[in-house]
């Protein structure tokens, strides 16, 4: 990068590459090979024994994931970053990677369906411990560690209902007792919140969602220090899981990183205006957007993020079956589960991303059944509005005297 301080829609648009090394163009090559030609056979051999750097295979790297994970990195502030085929490839091989038999897991109570689905039948088959704790408090971590302890796991906001960790009081607790912090930062995206400048060892992503941001790609990212990030690509990637990124699937997550901050700036004043609309409306019990002054972790969010996300979840008076009939009268937003996309999506997670959870384990999860799941898109905000107003239960009609 040229001798100048940058800015982070500056490093998302040019980090890591240089045109006049690719034949002038001005957009990165994409890299459709499996395979790399050595030199020579004693070349090809120092390449597999770690002595020489280069490409061998598209399963370990390629130039185009590996331009992505390099954009990926400096604008999380880490060392270094890895594409993966998911967010639930980037979340297994982590935990692959990191964990044996008689290892625990700490995990914050509220996760993503399939992340909590993973953990609790996945992990735990294989003779890891599964600890859910209320990470909302760090007090309740001090009392959770044990010496078994290796990684402390959460997501914040967290998928569906929104709730913040601290993630520098985590951190902190955490590296006490020896154990690694990993945060799933899809919701808030490294323009929001950079968890390693809080004290998070690896951060990943389903870059399916924000990063990508049209709704075209299913793809996941990771990033953290070098030894550990080259750990994982070798072992719970290359060996474990295989689930590698494609290379056009990395062209276009590097497309999508281009224009965050401007897709991230018009997705938060979007959802800001539609949390105050939702909060106004009779018919609406309750809603959970870290913006709020009624947001119950408000000032955590002031500290932690710039903004306040596209995301938003509520509750109405008359709970879910009140919450599917106003989902069912929605016109121009769409029923859809993923999120940070251009359309404004609604979801239920109770009967679709949370699913996974049985009922029971949804109500000691803090995850209610009348929740519905907004995640607001970049159309014209009066169109969003208006759309949701006329789904929104009418207030009860006055009698005519
Ligand atoms: C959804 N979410 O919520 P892949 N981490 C978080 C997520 O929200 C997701 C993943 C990881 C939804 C998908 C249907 C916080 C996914 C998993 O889908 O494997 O890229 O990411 O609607």
């Amino acid at each position: 990068m040229r001798n100048f301080p940058v800015s982070f829609s500056t490093l998302a648009i040019h980090h890591g590459y240089d045109p006049m090394q690719n034949e002038g163009a001005l957009t990165p090559p994409l890299h459709l090979t499996s395979t790399f030609a050595f030199e020579t056979a004693e070349a090809g051999g120092e390449m597999f024994a770690g002595e020489q750097p280069g490409y061998i295979y598209s399963r370990i790297s390629n130039p185009t994931c590996d331009l992505l994970e390099r954009r990926i990195a400096v604008l999380e502030g880490a060392e270094a970053g890895l594409a993966l085929a998911s967010g639930m490839a980037a979340i297994t091989a982590t935990m692959w990677t990191i964990l044996g038999p008689g290892d625990e897991v700490i995990l914050d109570k509220t996760l993503y369906g399939c992340t909590f689905s993973f953990m609790q039948h996945g992990l735990a088959k294989f003779g890891v411990r599964i600890t859910h704790v209320d990470l909302t408090n760090p007090e309740n971590l001090s009392a959770a560690m044990s010496q078994k302890t290796k990684i402390v796991y959460f997501e914040t906001p967290a998928n569906p209902n929104m709730r913040l960790v601290d993630i520098q009081a985590i951190s902190d607790i955490a590296h006490e007792h020896g154990a690694y912090v990993v945060v799933d930062n899809t919701y808030a995206t490294p323009y929001l919140t950079q968890p390693i400048k809080h004290g998070a060892d690896i951060v990943l992503h389903s870059a399916t969602k924000y990063l990508g941001g049209h709704g075209d790609v299913v793809a996941g990212l990771l990033v953290g220090p070098a030894d550990l990030v080259s750990e994982i690509r070798l072992q719970g990637m290359k060996d474990m899981t295989g689930a590698v990124m494609a290379p056009f699937n990395a062209m276009l997550v590097l497309r999508g990183i281009k224009t965050l901050e401007l897709r991230m700036d018009r997705h938060c004043s979007s959802a800001a205006t539609v949390a105050k609309m939702l909060e106004q409306s009779p018919g609406v019990r309750q809603v959970w957007y870290p913006g709020l002054q009624s947001f119950e972790q408000h000032d955590l969010a002031k500290r932690q993020m710039t903004q306040f996300g596209g995301m938003i979840a509520f509750e109405l008076t008359g709970g879910m079956q009140a919450g599917i009939d106003m989902m069912n009268r929605l016109q121009l937003i769409t029923r859809a589960v993923s999120l940070g996309d251009a359309e404004t999506l609604v979801q239920h997670p109770a009967s679709m991303t949370h699913s996974t959870y049985t009922k029971e384990e949804r109500a000691a999860h803090g995850i209610s059944e009348g929740l519905v799941r907004l995640s607001i898109g970049l159309e014209g905000i009066d169109d969003v509005i208006a759309d949701l107003a006329q789904a929104l239960p009418r207030p009860p009609a006055r009698n005519a005297a």
